[in-house]
């Protein structure tokens, strides 16, 4: 290692770095699948940034080479900070580790190691090289962020699950004649739009085809469709109007003609990232069947009284045997409230969860 005495990078300058490469790698989400969506920040000697980068679509460079190759001369000596424990196999790129040794940072910052067993390994070559490793920074906020899809796809082979549905404070996600468009206001919208753009596949049922016709389509505020579109998935026995707009081509579609949740996560295992978008009844045999991994429940301050309920049957007899959820966040959005939530770990334990 360098005997002359290096700039020390403070914790909130590691800190700042970190969040940086956490939206670098929120934004080439929806563009790296199968492979995970990393950030990296390249800190030059001084302490100064000079490199950011993300995961290229599959076959591109990882997070950190782009961040090196910004970085150029500047890395020597410098700092890598990254979502993702750095690689250290020959995949359908080079390894990260060496990447970064080659280009003579002497110190990388990571937020989460890589379960890959393939890929793992990274900090353990670093170190081996006289790299100063640590890790562990802001691995929550990755770990719920850019990561969470594919760390759960990487530890339990599914895809993750994410229910998402809008209703008024008194549950309804329609009114009593089926009218449903919009519960929530534009803040409220414009997110969900924002939010497909990042998604692998967006699942419905075929009764939500028949009622709403929705295009399931994510769009900029202007109307015009965003970059990326996630597949659109029809779940069901009935048929779809070959006329519906899910079918349209602004985005591909696969229809499953099943109504059981496992046989629709096996056709969809491929996909990391999956929205669960209704109806009421698919939304209760996914959370029957323990397969939601989160909701994201939009509630508008809005009273209906007569409606449709945002579920139907979802395997509950009695108060005992509710489906519990814990907050992960809340959020206001204009008017409306976005609640996340994820399983509450039972004790009870006859519960069909874990
Ligand atoms: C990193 N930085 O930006 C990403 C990593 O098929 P490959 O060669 O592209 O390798 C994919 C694996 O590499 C993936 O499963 C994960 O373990 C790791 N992804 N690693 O150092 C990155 N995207
Ligand atoms: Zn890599």
């Amino acid at each position: 290692m360098n005997s002359h005495v290096r700039h020390e990078n403070s914790a909130a300058d590691l800190d700042a770095a970190m969040q940086i490469a956490i939206g670098a790698a929120e934004s080439a989400r929806g563009f790296t699948s199968p492979n995970p969506a990393v950030g990296a920040v390249v800190l030059d000697s001084a302490g100064r940034i000079a490199g950011v980068g993300m995961t290229q679509p599959p076959g591109g460079p990882h997070a950190e080479v782009v961040a090196l190759r910004e970085a150029g001369d500047a890395a020597r000596g410098g700092t890598a900070v990254v979502t993702l424990e750095p690689c250290n196999h020959h995949g359908r790129t080079g390894p990260c580790s060496q990447a970064l040794l080659d280009a003579g940072v002497v110190a990388v910052h990571y937020a989460v190691g890589d379960p890959n067993p393939e890929a793992a390994g990274g900090a353990e070559t670093l170190v081996s090289a006289g790299v100063e490793v640590t890790s562990g920074l802001r691995a929550q906020d990755v770990e719920r962020g850019p990561l969470r899809a594919w760390l759960h796809r990487q530890r339990t082979g599914r895809p993750h699950v994410t229910w998402k549905y809008a209703a008024t404070l008194d549950g309804r996600s329609a009114a009593a004649d089926g009218t449903s468009q919009w519960i929530t206001g534009p803040e409220a919208r414009e997110r969900v739009h924002a939010d497909r753009a990042k998604l692998d596949a967006i699942v419905v049922g075929t009764g939500t085809v028949l009622a709403d016709d929705p295009r399931l389509t994510a769009r900029m505020p202007d109307g015009s469709l965003a970059a990326h579109q996630p597949v659109r998935v029809v779940v069901g026995l009935g048929d779809i109007p070959a006329d519906a707009r899910v079918l349209d081509d602004s985005a591909p579609t696969l229809l499953l003609r099943t109504r059981d949740v496992d046989e629709v996560l096996a056709a969809l295992a491929e996909y990391t990232d999956v929205l669960l978008e209704g109806g009421p009844r698919l939304a209760g045999a996914f959370l029957a069947a323990g397969r939601v991994d989160r909701i994201q429940a939009y509630l508008a301050p809005l009273v209906l009284g007569a409606g449709t309920s945002a579920v139907t049957e979802a395997g509950v007899h009695t108060i005992g045997g509710a489906l519990r959820f814990r907050h992960e966040s809340v959020e206001t959005i204009g008017p409306d409230l976005l609640l996340s939530l994820v399983p509450a770990v039972s004790d009870n334990p006859d519960s069909h969860r874990t």
